[in-house]
C-alpha cells in the first residue's frame, strides 16, 4: 500500500550550509554556578570514554553498570549476542530491582529528601513527595497488584495522568516484576483497548478524571469504554483525583485510597533477572498496528543513568524538569528512571506550557530552582511565538536546556540558549527513540561544543554509520549523507516487539544486515558531527510525536463513506510537521464541511486527538498506479505548491486525477 519515497521533513540545513554554522561552547557562566564540576573534564575525556566504550565495551560497560546500578546479585557476562542474530543480552546471570534502584538505596540514605516535586494543573496545588514517602507508596502499591493477582512477567496497563501516582505506578509494577505497559492519557478508548488486548494486561490503573490545561479529561470513562472489549480484564484500580462522579463496574473497580489503606508499607523487591522485561511501550511504524516495544531491566536502566548522569550532568541536590508526558518513551526514560536512578527530584507537571499563561515553565524552573529543563522543540516554537515578555523570570539555577523529540531550528535553538538561557545554560539537543531507550546522539553537557540544529556526536556505546539508502553500503568519511544506523549493540536498545520478534527484525536489524537501522535520514558532517533529518519511512513526526500514516488511512476507512484514504505529513510551523488525510468518498456521499469534520473525529475516535489530521480534502480519486499503489508522493508534491515539480505521472493508471487533486486542494486554500 505505501510507497517508499521519504516524507518530506522540515528543511534542514544541509551539510554544505553546515560549514558556517556558529559553534557554542559550553558557556563559561554555566562552569561558574556549578556546584561542583561537570562529570567529564573535557571533550577529550569524553573521546577517550567513547573509544574505549567502542573498543572494549565489556570492560567499559561493566564497569558502569556497577557503579550506577545496585545489584542483588552480580553479573559475569558483560555483553552477549549479535545485532545480526537479534538476540542481544546485556549483564546476563546479574539480579536487581528497578524500584530497589529508583527508591530504596536512596530512601535508606536519605528519606526526607525530595523526590517528586509535582505541579499540580492549577498552580500551588501541588505536593511535593519525599524518597521515604515514595517508598511507602510504592510497597503499599505493589502490594494491591499482588492482591488483584499480578505476578512477575505479567503486565499491567497503566493510564494515567501526570500525577505522582503514575510513577508510583510503574514502580509499584517493577517491584514485584510485572511489566508495565503505559498507554498515553490522550489515547483514544479504541486504542487503549488495543493495548490492552495485545499485551495482554489483566490490570488497568487509571483516574476518575484527569485535568490538563484547565480542562477536565475522563479517563476512567475512556477505560471503561475501552474495557467492554476486554473481557480478559480482571480488576480496575482508579485514583481519585478530582472526585468526580464515575460509573463502578463491582468486583473489577477498585478506588485506590481505600485498597492502599489496607497494606503495610514495605514488601521486599523481586530480584530480577537484567534480561527480564521492564516495560512495553507501544510506539507507530510503518504499517497500521503499533508495536509493543520491549525493554528488559538491567540494560534499559543503565542507559536511562549514564545518560541522567553525562548528558544532563546531574548532580546530587539537583532539580530535574522534564516537560514530557509518562505516556511516552521521554516521560518513562528522563521523568521517571533517569533522575530517580541518581537520586534527585524529578518535577512531575500535569498541565500544558500554555495553562493559565504561557509563563508557566518558567514559573515552574524559577519557583523550583530547576537545574535542567528538557522539552521538545514545538513547546519552544510556542512559546517564542507568544513572545519574550513571558518569560522575565529568574531562572539563575538552570544549567542544562535539553530539546528532545524533532529537529530543531536554528532560531529557536538560539531563542532558548539566549532569551530562557541567557547564555548561561548548555542546550543538548538529543537524538534518540522509544527504542534506543536513551538519548544516542547527543552532546554531553558541560563538555560538548554544540552547533544549533545538530545533535552533535554519539553517546558511549554508540558507533553511527550513515548507509546508502540505494545501494545499501556505509558510507565513510565525514561531509556524507544517507540514512542512519548503529553498528554495536548498546545495553538500553529495545529487545523485541512483544510478540512480534519477526517484525522487529524486519524493521530494525534485517534492513541492513549487521546493523541496527533508526528510520531516520542524517548527515554526518566535516568534522563528525550528526544532523539528524527526520524519518524517511512513513511515520510523521507532529508536535514530537510519533504518528503512523498507515494508522491514521486504517482509522478514516473504519468511516463508512469513505472508499479509500492517503495521509501525508507536511511541513508546519507550530507542529513541526501536521497531517494532511485525501480520502475518495463512496458513491452516494456528498462531499460537504459537515463530512470532513466526521473524517477528522472518526481520526480523534479511534486514535486519540492529537493524530487529528489538520487538513482533509475529499478528492474524486486517489493518484495511484496501475499496480494499484497509492503515490503519496504526488500527493507531497501538490501540498508543498510544487506541483510543476511532480515528476513522471505516466505510470498513473489515470493521469486526470492529478488536475482534479491540485483543484480540491487550491479550492481549500
Ligand atoms: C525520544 C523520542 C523518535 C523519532 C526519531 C526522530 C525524532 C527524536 C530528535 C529527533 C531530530 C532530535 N527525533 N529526537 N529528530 N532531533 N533531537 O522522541 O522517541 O517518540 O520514539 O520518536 O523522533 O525522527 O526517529 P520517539
Amino acid at each position: 500500500m505505501a510507497d517508499r519515497a521519504p516524507n518530506q521533513v522540515p528543511k534542514q540545513p544541509v551539510v554544505a550550509e553546515a560549514h558556517e554554522v556558529d559553534t557554542y561552547h559550553p558557556p563559561q557562566k554555566m562552569l561558574d554556578k556549578h556546584p561542583s564540576k561537570p562529570h567529564l573534564s573535557s571533550l577529550e575525556h569524553y573521546q577517550q570514554m567513547y573509544k574505549e566504550s567502542i573498543t572494549e565495551p565489556d570492560k567499559f560497560w561493566g564497569k558502569l553498570g556497577r557503579e550506577l546500578l545496585t545489584w542483588s546479585k552480580d553479573f559475569q557476562t558483560v555483553h552477549s549476542g549479535s545485532l545480526t542474530n537479534g538476540d542481544n543480552a546485556w549483564f546476563l546471570e546479574g539480579e536487581l530491582n528497578a524500584s530497589f534502584n529508583c527508591v530504596d538505596r536512596h530512601a535508606i540514605k536519605d528519606p526526607n529528601k525530595v523526590a517528586i516535586i509535582y505541579e499540580a494543573d492549577e498552580p500551588d496545588a501541588g505536593r511535593t513527595v519525599t524518597y521515604g514517602e515514595l517508598l511507602r507508596e510504592v510497597c503499599k502499591t505493589a502490594h494491591v497488584l499482588k492482591q488483584m493477582g499480578v505476578r512477575k512477567g505479567d503486565t499491567v496497563a497503566i493510564y494515567l495522568p501526570m500525577i505522582p501516582e503514575a510513577l508510583v505506578a510503574f514502580l509499584a509494577c517493577a517491584r514485584i516484576g510485572a511489566v508495565h505497559s503505559v498507554v498515553f492519557a490522550g489515547f483514544s478508548s479504541d486504542s487503549l483497548r488495543d493495548r490492552v488486548i495485545d499485551a495482554e494486561s489483566k490490570v488497568v490503573i487509571t483516574t476518575d478524571e484527569g485535568k490538563r490545561g484547565g480542562k477536565l479529561i475522563g479517563t476512567k470513562k475512556i477505560v471503561d469504554d475501552a474495557l467492554k472489549q476486554c473481557p480478559d480484564v480482571r480488576h480496575v484500580l482508579v485514583y481519585k483525583r478530582t472526585g468526580a462522579d464515575v460509573p463502578w463496574t463491582k468486583g473489577r473497580d477498585w478506588w485506590w485510597h481505600e485498597e492502599v489503606e489496607k497494606w503495610p508499607s514495605y514488601i521486599a523487591p523481586e530480584p530480577m533477572n537484567s534480561e527480564d522485561p521492564l516495560f512495553l511501550l507501544y510506539t507507530s511504524g510503518s504499517t497500521g498496528k503499533p508495536k509493543g516495544v520491549m525493554h528488559t531491566t538491567a540494560g534499559y536502566l543503565l542507559g536511562a543513568a549514564a545518560t541522567g548522569k553525562y548528558v544532563f550532568d546531574i548532580h546530587d541536590g539537583d532539580r530535574y524538569f522534564c516537560g514530557g508526558d509518562v505516556g511516552w518513551i521521554t516521560g518513562h526514560t528522563y521523568v521517571v528512571y533517569a533522575p530517580l536512578l541518581l537520586g534527585v527530584s524529578t518535577v512531575v507537571f500535569e498541565g500544558t506550557p500554555a495553562y493559565p499563561n504561557f509563563s508557566r515553565y518558567w514559573d515552574i524552573i524559577e519557583k523550583h530552582k530547576i537545574t535542567q529543563f528538557y522539552v521538545a522543540p514545538t513547546a519552544l516554537r510556542l512559546l517564542k511565538r507568544a513572545g519574550d515578555h513571558y518569560v522575565k523570570h529568574d531562572m539563575k539555577h538552570l544549567r542544562v536546556l535539553g530539546s528532545v523529540g524533532e529537529p530543531i531550528a536554528a532560531e529557536v535553538w538560539k531563542w532558548y540558549f539566549e532569551v530562557v538561557g541567557k547564555e548561561e545554560a548548555q542546550i543538548v539537543d538529543t537524538y534518540w527513540q522509544t527504542e534506543t531507550g536513551s538519548n544516542v546522539i547527543t552532546p554531553l553537557a558541560g563538555v560538548t561544543p554544540t552547533k544549533p540544529g545538530s545533535a552533535s556526536l554519539p553517546f558511549f556505546g554508540i558507533e553511527p554509520a550513515i548507509i546508502d539508502p540505494v545501494s545499501g553500503e556505509e558510507i565513510h568519511g565525514n561531509d556524507v549523507e544517507g540514512v542512519l544506523a548503529f553498528k554495536q549493540a548498546w545495553p538500553s536498545m529495545a529487545r523485541t516487539v512483544w510478540g512480534a520478534h519477526k517484525r522487529y527484525m524486519d524493521t530494525y536489524l534485517n534492513v541492513y544486515k549487521g546493523y541496527y537501522f533508526t528510520g531516520d535520514g542524517a548527515g554526518r558532517d566535516h568534522e563528525g558531527f550528526y544532523w539528524i533529518r527526520g524519518r524517511v519511512d512513513d511515520v510523521v513526526n507532529v508536535s514530537g510525536h510519533r504518528l503512523s500514516t498507515a494508522e491514521i488511512e486504517a482509522a478514516l476507512i473504519e468511516h463508512h463513506a469513505i472508499a479509500e484514504a492517503a495521509v501525508v505529513g507536511v511541513a508546519d510551523e507550530l507542529t513541526g510537521q501536521a497531517v494532511n488525510a485525501f480520502v475518495a468518498i463512496k458513491e452516494g456521499n456528498d462531499a460537504s464541511e459537515a463530512l470532513r469534520k466526521e473524517f477528522i473525529l472518526q481520526v480523534r475516535k479511534s486514535i486519540g486527538p492529537f493524530a487529528a489530521p489538520k487538513a482533509v480534502y475529499i478528492v474524486p480519486d486517489l493518484p495511484k498506479t496501475r499496480s494499484g499503489k497509492i503515490m503519496r508522493r504526488i500527493l507531497r508534491k501538490i501540498l508543498a505548491g510544487e506541483e510543476d515539480q511532480l515528476g513522471d505521472t505516466s505510470t498513473l493508471s489515470d493521469p486526470s486525477v492529478v488536475d482534479k487533486i491540485i483543484q480540491v486542494v487550491h479550492e481549500a486554500k
